[in-house]
C-alpha cells in the first residue's frame, strides 16, 4: 500500500435537523458543540439558523482511515412547527433531533406534535433521536423517567440526555449520532480521540479566524494610511 493510499481521508456530508419546544435549549446544544460556549440570556430563534463543523471519524474499513464529517446543523426556531417552510429544512434531513427540556413536561408532551408534523410532510423520516436537555436541573425534572422510556420505545429513537450549561453528553451525543448514521462503531477511546481531533480543528478554526481578522485589520490600516496621504 502507497502512503497517499494511507493517508487517504474521504469527505461526507451529514445534515441534522434540530426541532422542539421554544427554549428547550436547541440553539444551547449546537453552540456548545460549535464553539464550547453557553449564553445564559434567552433570544428566540427566527426561521432557521445553520452551523457548519468538521469532525474526523474512523472508517468502518479495517485498513484504518479516517473519514471527514463536514456536519450542517440546522437550527429551527421553536414556532416553526405552524409555519410554512419547515418542509424545506427537513426535505434534505439525515437525521432528525428532537429536543425537549427535562424540567418542561409540556415541551416533552409537545414531540408528538412535532412528530405529527413531521410525519405529515415527509414520506420516510430518517434516523431520528430525542434529547432530554438542561440535565443540570434533574432536582426540576418535570418528565419523569417512564414516560420517556415509554416513547422512545413506541417510537425506536435514540434516547440521550444532556446539558448544553455543563457541556455534559453534548459533544458525546452529537458524534455518536452521526457514527451511527455513517455505520462506524466507536469505541471509548475513538470517542475521546475525536473529541480531542475536534479541539484541534476547532482551535484551528480559531486561528483562521485570528489571521483573517488581522488581515482585515492591516487592510483597513493600510486603506486608512492611504486615506491620509491623500
Ligand atoms: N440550566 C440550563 N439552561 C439551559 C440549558 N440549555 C439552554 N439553557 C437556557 O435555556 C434558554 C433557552 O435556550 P435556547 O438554546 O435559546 O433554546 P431554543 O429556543 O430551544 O433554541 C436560554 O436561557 C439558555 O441559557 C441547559 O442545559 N441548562
Ligand atoms: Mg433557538
Amino acid at each position: 500500500m502507497s502512503d497517499s493510499e494511507e493517508d487517504e481521508t474521504t469527505v461526507q456530508h451529514v445534515n441534522i435537523v434540530f426541532i422542539g419546544e421554544p427554549n428547550v435549549g436547541k440553539t444551547s446544544l449546537i453552540r456548545r458543540f460549535c464553539y464550547e460556549d453557553f449564553l445564559r440570556q434567552y433570544t428566540p430563534t427566527t426561521g432557521a439558523d445553520f452551523y457548519i463543523k468538521r469532525i474526523m471519524l474512523p472508517t468502518a474499513n479495517p485498513i484504518g482511515n479516517k473519514q471527514e464529517i463536514v456536519l450542517k446543523l440546522t437550527d429551527i426556531g421553536g414556532k416553526e412547527r405552524k409555519a410554512h417552510m419547515l418542509d424545506k429544512y427537513l426535505f434534505k434531513a439525515d437525521m432528525i433531533v428532537l429536543v425537549y427540556d427535562i424540567t418542561n413536561a409540556e415541551s416533552f408532551e409537545n414531540m408528538c406534535a412535532w412528530i405529527d408534523t413531521i410525519g405529515s410532510l415527509i414520506t420516510s423520516p430518517p434516523l431520528s433521536a430525542i434529547i432530554g436537555n438542561k440535565c443540570d436541573l434533574e432536582h426540576q425534572r418535570g418528565v419523569r423517567l417512564d414516560r420517556t422510556r415509554q416513547f422512545v420505545k413506541e417510537n425506536g429513537f435514540y434516547n440521550y440526555l444532556t446539558s448544553a450549561k455543563t457541556g455534559e453528553a453534548t459533544n458525546s451525543c452529537i458524534v455518536e449520532l452521526v457514527a451511527k448514521y455513517v455505520g462506524v462503531p466507536l469505541t471509548k477511546l475513538q470517542k475521546e480521540e475525536n473529541a480531542v481531533l475536534k479541539v484541534e480543528l476547532h482551535v484551528a478554526d480559531k486561528l483562521a479566524e485570528s489571521v483573517a481578522r488581522r488581515k482585515a485589520h492591516e487592510q483597513q490600516t493600510k486603506s486608512s494610511t492611504v486615506c491620509l496621504i491623500q
